[in-house]
């Protein structure tokens, strides 16, 4: 074998494992919640079923509790591409596409089951397709949920009046603040990450979320009242960057659709377990439960409903036509 050819036969397996590496995919996905939480576990198995499915020309790999940034920052490196995959709260997202925020209206689902019922059916696809349709540059797969959103506060909430001036943190989207000043609160806007010593040092009265957010987060150290306000059902969008998804074939894209699908479906169960166990571990920390009549909070948000809603009548008719 003449030296030439040695070279050549020396320099093939190198030259296949190239070519096989510029192929292959990594699925970088950004998550603020940590490791554990239940929209973690359901895209953990959901990326363990993409490595499987695709032969290893994609792989998966989970980056939980902010690593990669605030949502905000984390959506616009998905944007362009940097991060392959995140789930975000449709709260960050109405700013940017507003059709999406005939969900992200205070009480615009009766409650979980209504919800769960819509992004299940033909409406919640077509608020993915809206993201995916918009400028955004994302492809929407598939719907976490994201709980029931309550009022915690330092001081307790009992009634409406209770919240007149208080400092509330609320997600960047001025629908939230709006919807706390009908409620008689100031809506202060700030990031996930920021709330727990905007909590410790007083800059915010209280925020508002979940059981479980509060609870992971911490925000509990420095907010003992929890109101039972249910103000917001909010689900949150799997999405990927258009560009990742262009680079797919047919095949693997319905793959990802797939399984995405299915990681719907499977983190609820999830989520129902750790939204118990979150308000059993926040009452044991010494949280109150306040139980409110929700009223006065569902009429004073009506000019909200009214407001952002107006041009999507239809769309509000059809959801609450949902039995
Ligand atoms: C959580 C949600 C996060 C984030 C957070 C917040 O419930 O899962 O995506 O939006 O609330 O309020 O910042």
């Amino acid at each position: 074998m003449n030296f030439k050819r040695k070279l050549l036969i020396a320099a093939l397996p190198l030259a296949f494992c190239l070519s096989s590496a510029a192929n292959a995919l990594e699925i970088k996905f950004a998550e603020i919640h940590p490791a554990g939480y239940p929209t973690v576990v359901a895209e953990e198995a959901m990326g363990k079923k993409i490595e499987e499915a695709s032969n290893g020309d994609i792989t998966f790999k989970m980056f939980p509790g902010g690593v990669l940034g605030s949502e905000k920052e984390v959506v616009e490196q998905t944007q362009i591409g940097a991060i392959q995959m995140t789930r975000v709260s449709l709260g960050i997202v109405g700013p940017v596409v507003p059709d999406v925020n005939v969900f992200n209206m205070p009480f615009v689902f009766r409650d979980r089951e209504h919800m769960r019922k819509i992004i299940d059916g033909e409406i919640g696809q077509e608020i993915l397709d809206k993201i995916t349709n918009s400028e955004f540059n994302l492809v929407a797969l598939a719907w976490m949920d994201g709980g029931t959103r309550n009022l915690y506060t330092k001081k307790p909430v009992r009634n409406i009046e209770d919240l007149k001036g208080m400092k509330i943190r609320v997600m960047g989207n001025p629908l939230f603040v709006d919807m706390m000043t009908a409620m008689g609160a100031n809506g202060i806007a700030m990031d996930t990450g920021e709330i727990f010593s905007a909590l410790q040092t007083g800059v915010i009265d209280g925020a508002e979320n979940n059981p479980p957010t509060m609870l992971e987060h911490n925000h509990y150290q420095n907010a003992k009242y929890y109101t039972l306000t249910g103000h917001l059902i909010l689900p949150e969008p799997i999405v990927m960057s258009k560009d990742t998804w262009n680079s797919l074939s047919a095949e693997q894209q319905a793959l990802v659709k797939k399984v995405a699908k299915e990681a719907q479906l499977e983190e609820r169960k999830l989520w129902d377990a750790k939204s118990a166990a979150s308000e059993e571990k926040l009452k044991a920390a010494g949280v109150e439960f306040i139980t409110v009549d929700k009223k006065p909070f569902y009429d004073a948000t009506a000019p909200i409903r009214e407001k952002y809603g107006a041009q999507y009548a239809d769309l509000m008719k059809r959801i609450a036509d949902v039995k």
